[in-house]
């Protein structure tokens, strides 16, 4: 047994007919592949499941197994009623399910099943373990207290939650343990080389153009240690609006400078909101910089959003508050 509270939540599943599981806003491919993958275990159970998200899956998930089966919804007009059980993924709060600022969620009987440090354990019950690389790892342990066979294509989204939340086995949430899963997945059939074409391998032109502007304009705050680089939206839309730009740019860019901690992304996604991504190099945490700013995230990979009409004074406050955090370190 990895996780006591994994019998419990197997209770619930069972007590339940009809089910939700959710993807979070701009799914990545550790939110639908754990989605994807729980979908098709608790459909063997013979249960009803729906997969809801507040966006639409991005073109280059849908090689997952079962990815149809994610339907965008607006949280604001769905009706949960019939619903027994709502289970959440790799969310660390409500806005991160609803895509709304102060939307409740809605008062379904809740499971939360996540990864992130700064999870607000927002459920009834709330199985939340940050030593983990990704909510797909955590899902592999709690699957193997259920004694649940893995099939072809639960493999197969699993290990692209995997390789993806850790940046292809690079991350310092990289265990022994991930790697054994690792291999008994594709052991199942997992396909290795299908994920990293599609997860690292097939960037839109435009995107890789628009990582240009990005590293064009980034600094050095050599007193801080770290680099930033800011993104106003008059700059971004130019580039069509290439999805998830700023943080795959942050994961290749942010992280790499030597003589730095970490590194800091933001681009101006919308008018008047800027999107942060933080990265770390070293073992300095940067989640607590996105979290002075409203954010979360992980130790050394975190996210916040700014909501201020002016781009300038945005950019100010998120340098301010990284500095001082540096500071008080
Ligand atoms: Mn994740």
């Amino acid at each position: 047994m990895n996780y006591p509270l994994s019998k419990k939540i197997l209770e619930e599943i069972k007590k339940a007919n009809k089910i939700l599981v959710n993807c979070h806003r701009s799914p990545d491919a550790d939110s639908a592949g754990s989605a994807l993958a729980l979908y098709e275990v608790l459909a063997s159970f013979a249960k009803d499941v729906k997969v809801i998200c507040p966006d639409k899956l991005p073109e280059d998930l849908k090689f997952l197994p079962f990815s149809e089966k994610v339907e965008k919804i607006d949280f604001e007009k769905f009706d949960f009623t019939p619903y027994d059980l709502f289970i959440v993924l790799d969310s660390r709060n409500a806005a991160m399910v609803t895509k709304k600022r102060d939307m409740p969620l809605p008062k379904n009987k809740k499971i939360v099943i996540d990864h992130h440090k700064t999870n607000e354990s927002f459920a009834e019950i709330n199985l939340v373990d940050d030593e983990i690389s990704s909510t797909a790892e955590l899902l592999y342990d709690i699957f193997e207290d259920w004694g649940t066979g893995v099939t072809k294509s639960v493999a197969q989204n699993l290990l692209t939650g995997i390789i993806a939340d850790t940046g292809v086995f690079a991350y310092s949430k990289v265990s022994a343990r991930t790697l054994q899963i690792a291999l008994f997945l594709m052991e199942k059939g997992a396909d290795k080389n299908e994920i990293i074409l599609n997860i690292f391998r097939s960037y839109p032109f435009n995107k890789v153009k628009f990582w240009g502007e990005i590293l064009k304009r980034m600094e050095w705050d050599e007193e801080h240690h770290f680099v930033w680089s800011a993104v106003p939206y008059e700059v971004y839309k130019n580039f069509d609006n290439p999805a998830s730009a700023k943080a795959s740019a942050a994961s290749l860019f942010a992280p790499v400078i030597k003589g730095t901690n970490f590194g800091m992304i933001m681009v101006e996604e919308e008018k008047g909101i800027l999107s942060i991504s933080l990265r770390g190099r070293t073992d300095f945490d940067v989640s607590k910089i996105a979290e002075k700013l409203g954010g979360g995230g992980h130790l050394s990979a975190a996210g916040a959003k700014l909501y201020e009409k002016d781009f300038d004074a945005a950019v100010l406050k998120v340098l301010e508050t990284a500095r001082k955090i540096v500071n008080e370190n």
